[in-house]
């Protein structure tokens, strides 16, 4: 059986987050002691003391929860309940999580495992859980209404199946869903080979993570649960860059990363300096014959994807969602255009109204990033992040995997800013630059010339903005 403090040892680095929950002891005697985490760092993985072996993944920004074994079966406790979790250092979002984190940890199990989950509901209203993926008993798919009764609040239901297929799966709430997801129910779950898979390779890191989104106004806590698209929080386990770890590894290592999308909108992951392959899906491993290489791959809503590489470059690799508004933190989307915009006359005639108003964005948003604009308590700016050189000039779903050749096997601490080697960076040119050579006559190049040059024929008819445009 797995005591607390063996569990407290196989955390390592995590060092004492781990606290005791309130539940009164004799109302639960019969349930496994649930483990709350309170931290929001990466920890160690947690190395199977029970049960049968298997490699452990590294959630990042997260954890995986412990179980017993009784009697064969392998028992967690989850706890339904708010939670406060730190999206980014001086950043906190009051959500509903499981087990003191949003998401909740990580269910580790192995193929063939006897699973049986106690899940105490301590939110307002009812709940369920969905075990996203897994093949199952119909009446524990977790759908309230469908499947089974919702867990009533303050009540505690026992879920029990066989994890029958390895893989990456999740699980999420199936009552009041669109709520109790926008205020982040939702945790990752791994199921591991037994033994030798054909189609499933051993790996020296393999990490994990749920992709979230939030609609948290600036100043404020609480996420708006109405919001459909147009969400100003994109998180990776509920943190926002610069509040994301990152991924390190060492020099040849072969890493998986597995990723799960409960937004709802897809995200194509990108990863630079390698090629990775998909290896596994919502499905299952995908067959050798379906993979190619990628740089990029897209996570729709609802899915898993595994992918694959063997980190043979090193350095400091930029990983991030290629969807350029999924890079920025609290920004505001209904904010016009100011590019090439003269202010001068207009700002000087609000400045006479409003003292502190200031003109930005008219040579680009990166301004944005060095002018140290006074912003709501608890918002984190929206392009931030210093790295070795400057600003990142990114937030929400970024991070960095860190690739060295000192890393040590099963170290996962920060190796800090890659130092590069003489001559293998970018630098400035000292020679002389000459004037560009640009083609007279614009329109269309040599290949398809324009068909009348006379520009004098063509009439601009300005529309001025007026107080009823019509637009
Ligand atoms: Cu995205």
């Amino acid at each position: 059986m797995t005591s607390r403090r063996t569990f407290l040892q196989a955390l390592g680095i995590s060092g004492g987050a781990v606290a005791a929950a309130g539940v009164g002891k004799a109302a639960l005697a019969a349930l496994p002691e649930p483990v709350i985490q309170t931290k929001p760092d990466t920890m160690a993985p947690l190395l199977p003391q029970t049960g049968r072996p298997y490699n452990p993944v590294v959630t990042l920004n997260g954890w995986t929860l412990p179980w017993r074994m009784n009697n064969g079966v392998k028992e967690f406790h989850l706890v339904a309940e708010p939670v406060v979790r730190e999206m980014a250092p001086g950043f906190t979002a009051h959500l509903w999580g499981y087990n003191g984190q949003s998401p909740g940890p990580t269910i580790e199990v192995v193929e063939g495992d006897r699973v049986r989950i106690f899940v105490t509901n301590r939110l307002p209203e009812h709940t369920s859980i969905h075990w996203h993926g897994q093949r199952l008993p119909n009446g524990m798919d977790g759908v309230a209404g469908l499947n089974q009764p919702a867990i009533p609040s303050g009540k505690t239901y026992v879920y029990e199946f066989v994890a029958r297929r390895p893989g990456t799966f999740m699980y999420h709430p199936h009552a009041d869903e669109m709520v109790q997801m926008a205020m982040g129910m939702m945790g990752f779950w791994v199921t591991h080979p037994k033994g030798r898979h054909p189609l499933i390779d051993e790996v020296d890191r393999d990490f994990c993570f749920l992709l979230n989104a939030y609609d948290i106004d600036p100043g404020s806590y609480t996420p708006k649960i109405m919001t459909m698209l147009d969400f100003n929080l994109w998180s990776w386990n509920s943190r926002i860059f610069p509040g994301i770890d990152s991924l390190n590894v060492r020099l040849n290592d072969k890493v998986r990363i597995r990723i799960g999308n409960l937004t709802m909108t897809n995200h194509p992951i990108h990863l630079h300096g390698h090629e990775f392959l998909v290896t596994g899906t919502d499905g299952g491993p995908t067959p050798k014959g379906t993979r190619w290489y990628e740089v990029t791959t897209d996570v729709a809503v609802g899915q898993m994807r595994q992918i694959e590489f063997r980190a043979d470059e090193e350095g400091d690799w930029a990983f991030h969602c290629h969807k350029s508004h999924h890079t920025m933190n609290a920004m505001g989307h209904d904010v016009p255009t100011l590019i090439g915009v003269d202010h001068r006359g207009i700002a000087k005639k609000i400045s006479k109204l409003v003292p502190d108003y200031m003109v930005m964005g008219e040579r680009g948003m990166a301004d944005m990033t060095e002018m140290d604009m006074p912003i709501p308590d608890n918002t984190v700016p929206m392009m931030t992040g210093d790295g070795p050189f400057g600003s990142v000039e990114m937030g929400g779903m970024f991070s960095v995997v860190k690739v060295r050749r000192d890393q040590k096997p099963g170290d996962y601490s920060n190796p800090g800013w890659f130092k590069h080697p003489p001559g293998t960076m970018a630098r400035e040119f000292d020679g002389a630059v000459q004037t560009p050579h640009r083609q007279s006559g614009a329109g269309g190049g040599q290949s398809m010339p324009r068909a009348r040059q006379d520009a004098s024929d063509v009439e601009v008819h300005v529309r001025k903005p007026t107080h009823k445009a019509g637009h």
